[in-house]
């Protein structure tokens, strides 16, 4: 076991809710058996690299103040195999299945396209040997097409065609990549495709950019044998003003436009839906209804703030919520919930990713029992069974069927002599339910 910074702790465990001890899950029973499936299948945690290893607390106001070993290592190879080793032994500690990455949190960039993708394919190799020991695996690859300055006008929406043909090339590696560590989905998180002016931005071309790079990595995947799934992660805003993959319902427009809503799905991300004004349980809902639910960023955001603040999650509330139309739309599948989080910059210490995490963890998991208890007794549904039971009625559902016109649903209507009367929608009712499952 390399020597790390995080090498010195133990894995955490779990020890019920009456341990005192900080560094222990209270509530993530992992082989606790939920609906005929231990929780950690259920869950499918995964630990953010990018986050979790890369990130330095600086903020535009002030500099680095998480300061890594790794990042004090001259050669950006050997950087990389040190931030690796200590990558794993995070997971070590933290006892959770999967792990997520960019290219470019795990391998540096080179000198050249080639020598780039080269840099990708030796850490990957590294990667590959560090799997063998080590239990955590691969939920999911993506690229970074957004840090380094020829992304600056977006990756596939460039209006610079030699950047869309780099990003193909990109993506091709990390698709590769990722199919060769067995990983479950390969994301595409929008980075900077949207536009700041439609003073110079041709939206419509640069629309069909992106339609042409999603439907060219669809059909690579099934050339390349990649069994996964492909994920779109939607973000309304930042860094662009006009992100073009906006939310859940906006992906779906734009992946029946180009024939791909069997193809893709959405990775969903708890800030992001605040940020389009959404809940996180609506997002999910949303996909639920469009057959595209495909995996989630858990997290949360700072409704004061109003930028993606990336934080640990902490309420149970909202948590439950989004544990309860996760569970109703059958689970995550191939998904999981990765901890697109970050520790505060005031919290530089190894010690305080760990209180993160475990603490993120615990919450999805309380949340998670509370929502299988919720639809467990059915209370909750068969409420809203019972406002909508008037729909089994044989006409109502004629008309829901499309068996009867607009012109004879008006005449019966009538002649029927119909005269709807108001009925409660049992708000607070329903709120009380949850207050009494949750607390
Ligand atoms: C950015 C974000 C990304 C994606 C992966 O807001 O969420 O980290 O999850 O590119
Ligand atoms: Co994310």
């Amino acid at each position: 076991m390399a020597d790390t910074i995080f090498s010195n702790f133990d894995v955490i465990k779990f020890e019920g809710p009456e341990s005192n001890n900080p560094l222990s899950y209270r509530y993530y029973d992992a082989d606790r058996v939920v609906f005929g499936k231990p929780l950690k299948d259920h869950l499918r945690f995964a630990v953010a690299y990018w986050h979790s290893l890369t990130l330095t607390g600086s903020d535009p106001f002030g500099g680095a103040t998480i300061h890594r070993p790794w990042s004090a290592i001259a050669d950006p190879m050997e950087a990389a195999r040190g931030k690796a080793d200590a990558a794993f032994e995070l997971f070590r500690v933290l006892d959770l299945p999967f792990h997520c990455w960019h290219d470019r949190d795990i391998a540096p960039e080179g000198e050249s396209l080639a020598e780039t993708i080269a840099n990708l394919q030796t850490i990957g190799e590294y990667f590959a040997t560090k799997m063998e020991s080590y239990k955590s695996r691969l939920l999911w690859g993506t690229a970074n097409l957004f840090s380094h300055p020829r992304f600056m006008a977006g990756a596939a929406t460039n209006p610079d065609p030699d950047v869309f043909a780099w990003s193909a090339a990109i993506v091709k590696s990390c698709m590769d990549l990722t199919r060769q560590l067995g990983g479950s989905n390969y994301v595409l998180w929008g980075g900077r495709e949207g536009y700041e002016t439609l003073l110079n931005t041709d939206m419509d071309h640069e629309l069909q950019q992106i339609g042409r790079f999603i439907s060219l990595v669809v059909e690579y995947k099934h050339r390349s044998g990649f069994e996964g799934q492909i994920l779109i992660e939607p973000k309304p805003k930042e860094p662009t003003a006009h992100q073009y993959d906006f939310d859940t319902a906006t992906v779906y427009g734009f992946l029946k436009r180009f024939g791909l809503e069997k193809e893709v799905k959405v990775n969903l991300e708890a800030n992001h839906a605040l940020l389009a004004g959404h809940s996180f349980e609506h997002e999910i809902a949303t996909a639920s209804s469009l057959g595209i639910l495909g995996s989630l960023d858990i997290n949360r955001g700072d409704a004061l703030l109003g930028w993606d603040t990336d934080q640990f999650p902490n309420e149970l509330w909202a948590m439950t919520m989004s544990m309860y139309h996760v569970i109703k739309a059958g689970g995550l599948g191939l998904g999981g919930c990765n901890f697109d989080a970050k520790v505060r910059r005031q919290s530089f210490t190894p010690e305080d990713m760990i209180h993160a995490h475990a603490g993120g963890v615990d919450l999805c998991a309380l949340a998670f029992i509370k929502a299988a208890k919720i639809v467990e007794e059915g209370k909750l549904d068969s409420l809203v069974t019972a406002r909508y039971a008037d729909w089994q009625k044989p006409y109502a559902n004629a008309m829901l069927s499309g068996s009867v016109s607009l012109d004879e649903i008006a005449a019966k209507a009538l002649e029927e002599n119909i005269n709807p009367q108001p009925r409660s929608g049992k708000q607070e009712q329903h709120e009380n339910l949850l207050v009494r499952s949750i607390y």
